[in-house]
């Protein structure tokens, strides 16, 4: 249809064009010139990647896979050989030898990269629609049965679609006063803040919210210039309360003190998130001090690492 389109509208420009010309033997002859536009999406199973062209007004194709290899078909399917990091470029050629290029990063390093599924959670105090989350977008952790010290944090639920990040938390009300998500957008741990919680997080930013002011949180950013990447606490406060950077449900009271909430955060007051970010969820209880973690700390006392969820 849309070949039909163009063969259409290029005649009817060559047409014109000859009116024009045969009006005015002077005037050069215009040709309409489509450009092309490379554009590609993936589909990865393990280190297999399936690439789908979405390019416009393409001839012909060139790839390099970032790994030394290259491929001239539209659709290559390619293994690549570690679960690591790719830049994979396209280059296309249309008429007239005009190129086009777009490359995308292929992150294989945890293993499943396929394209997510969208999610949506009611903050509604139901916490029955968590079951409905695909098990690929559903990021869970609960406090391991050894811990004796920080044992406020029980459970903690992530996913996330387009707009948000969801959470369920389960926690010990006597002793959570204050919730601090630690945020890696970049699922790298050699930018952000390098905490004392957690092995292979480098936290871009902390959201830091009390539970009498129903979570409305504080947006902090590690501040890489001063902090240096490491574990200096230098972070630079982005949006104060005010901002409502999280919605939350009520807290359903259970036995025991315990306290459950979902809620979203808006994903829009933490910039740059990429699909794959790492969490790390910490309680804080009225004097200040840490009373709960999850990820728990290891068996033998070494820093777990974080929760990984994926976004679309
Ligand atoms: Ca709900
Ligand atoms: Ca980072």
């Amino acid at each position: 249809m849309k070949n039909i389109v163009l063969i259409s509208k290029s005649i009817l420009l060559i047409f014109i064009s000859l009116i024009i010309s045969s009006c005015s033997e002077d005037e050069p002859v215009q040709i309409a010139l489509y450009l092309p536009v490379a554009n590609f999406s993936y589909e990865a199973f393990d280190k297999k990647v399936v690439f789908t062209d979405k390019s416009e007004n393409a001839d012909s194709y060139y790839w390099t896979f970032g790994d030394g290899e290259t491929s001239t078909e539209q659709n290559p399917t390619h293994f690549f050989k570690a679960s690591k990091r790719y830049s994979v470029e396209l280059t296309i050629r249309g008429e007239k030898g005009k190129t086009s290029s777009k490359k995308m990063t292929v992150d294989l390093s945890d293993g499943s990269t396929t394209d997510p599924e969208d999610v949506n959670i009611t903050i509604d105090g139901d916490f029955s629609d968590w079951q409905a989350v695909p098990s690929s977008m559903l990021a869970t952790s609960s406090i391991a049965s050894y811990v004796t010290d920080l044992v406020a944090l029980k459970q903690v639920q992530l996913c996330g679609n387009d707009n948000y990040v969801f959470f369920y938390l389960k926690a010990d009300a006597a002793k959570f006063n204050v919730v601090q998500f630690y945020i890696d957008k970049d699922n790298y741990n050699e930018t952000g803040f390098l905490g004392w919680y957690w092995s292979g997080i480098g936290s871009e930013f902390l959201l830091e919210a009390s539970r009498e002011d129903n979570l409305a949180p504080t947006v902090m950013e590690y501040d890489d210039a001063n902090g240096n990447g490491g574990t200096g606490w230098n972070w630079i406060t982005l949006f104060d309360p005010a901002a409502k950077a999280i919605e939350i449900s009520q807290f359903v009271a259970g036995e025991n003190n315990i306290v459950e909430v979902e809620g979203r955060i808006i994903r829009s007051y933490v910039p740059e998130l990429g699909r794959t970010v790492k969490m790390g969820v910490a309680l804080v209880d009225a004097s200040w001090a840490a009373s709960g973690l999850l990820p728990s700390k290891l068996e033998d006392g070494g820093l777990n690492s974080a929760i990984t969820v994926k976004l679309p």
